[in-house]
């Protein structure tokens, strides 16, 4: 869950936890939260995203006096709807971009007929600008977050090569169907790949449907957390029909390095991203989203469209929808592919609606063109 800490005093982990409530704590929990009540009883401002960056990017004390946050990330960190951005060159990748890039590798048909993609990946430290101002110590699949979307068709051969640059031992494990050896855990085939090594994880793809793949190297939880992870794209032989298709990997930012929630909450990256620079679709057209959650620490995210409904396809696996609906759970390392049309023209809204992250840098717009 987010980090109430600057609020209250005390993170809600800890007070789900019981028995660490201590008296300046509780002080601070009966001063803070009925003088909020009142404020929003008479009509003050709510901490919206563009308020609470205001009044939460400053240096703030636990109850006993401790700085919280040395980067000034609170429960709300700087957003964008300041009018403010972060430097997108200097990151490296630029969420518009990573929304549409599908990264097919380099393909050739072997003798067998059969198709061989190949990628190269490194893994690499990367201080990232998750927030206006706000760096961000990342662990990265070639310098971004998420990790490039690999895209193929059952079928496929495919061979990626992974090397280490970074100064921590990583892996990559994909979801899906293959050998052990290529499992990219520890132990197991080439198991843990320390920094300056390489390794190549060859198998087939399947099966159809969206996957994903992310580092396996203990502590899991950091290494995920920290931006390790990235899209798995297995198209049906068949294909898909038509449509504009995009990738929504939602995540989020722990910048205390507590394990105990994120201060950040994004969609390919960069929170708030898309409300400044909103996605633009063409009115009517059909629209595929390959969304897929792998936010640590929190046990659920989800997703909410507003003035539509999509059809719904769980893993992708089934070309038949499950759902036809404007909201998705998702636990961690859950996806599904979303189909929509968008009936009238003008701005939309998505968010997760478990709206304390929407506040906290999930949400965004289509500009229905
Ligand atoms: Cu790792």
């Amino acid at each position: 869950m987010a980090d109430r800490k600057d609020d209250r005093g005390i993170s809600r982990r800890k007070l789900l936890a019981g028995g660490m409530v201590a008296a300046p704590t509780l002080a601070l929990l009966h001063e803070t939260v009925p003088h909020q009540g009142l404020h929003r009883a008479l009509g003050g401002d709510h901490p919206t995203a563009a308020s609470a960056a205001g009044s939460h990017a400053g240096s703030h004390a636990t109850a006993d006096g401790v700085p919280l946050h040395a980067n000034g990330v609170g429960t709300a960190g700087p957003t964008f709807r300041a009018g403010e951005s972060v430097d997108h060159r200097a990151n490296g990748f630029n969420p518009t971009e990573i929304l549409r890039d599908f990264d097919y590798g380099r393909a050739r048909r072997l003798a067998s007929g059969r198709v061989l993609r190949e990628w190269e990946i490194v893994g690499a430290d990367k201080e990232l600008e998750v927030a206006p101002g706000v760096s961000f110590p990342a662990w990265t699949y070639n310098g971004r977050v998420p990790g490039p979307t690999l895209r193929c068709r059952e079928g496929d051969l495919l061979r990626i090569r992974f090397t280490n640059g970074s100064q921590h031992p990583h892996t990559m494990h994909f979801h899906g169907l293959h050998p052990a050896a290529m499992d990219g855990i520890p132990d197991v085939g080439a198991g843990i790949i320390e920094p300056g090594k390489s390794t190549v994880y060859e198998f087939e793809a399947e099966p159809f449907g969206l996957h994903l793949y992310h580092c396996h190297v203990a502590p899991l939880a950091e290494h995920i957390a920290r931006g390790m992870y990235g899209t798995f794209i297995v198209d049906p032989k068949r294909g898909r029909p038509e449509a504009d298709e995009m990738v929504m990997v939602q995540h989020g930012y722990n910048t205390t390095f507590d394990a105990e929630g994120n201060q950040l909450y994004a969609v390919n990256g960069i929170p708030f991203h898309y409300m400044n620079e909103p996605v633009q679709v063409r009115r009517a057209e059909p629209v595929r989203i390959y969304l897929v959650n792998v936010l640590e620490y929190d046990p659920i995210n989800s997703f909410h469209i507003h003035g539509n409904f999509f059809h719904y396809y769980p893993t992708g696996t089934s070309l038949e929808p499950s759902d036809f609906t404007d909201t998705v759970i998702q636990g961690q390392a859950q996806r599904g592919i979303c189909e929509l049309r968008f009936p009238h023209a003008g701005p939309f809204m998505f968010h997760a609606h478990k709206t304390e992250f929407a506040e906290l840098g999930w949400m965004g717009f289509f500009e229905v063109g």
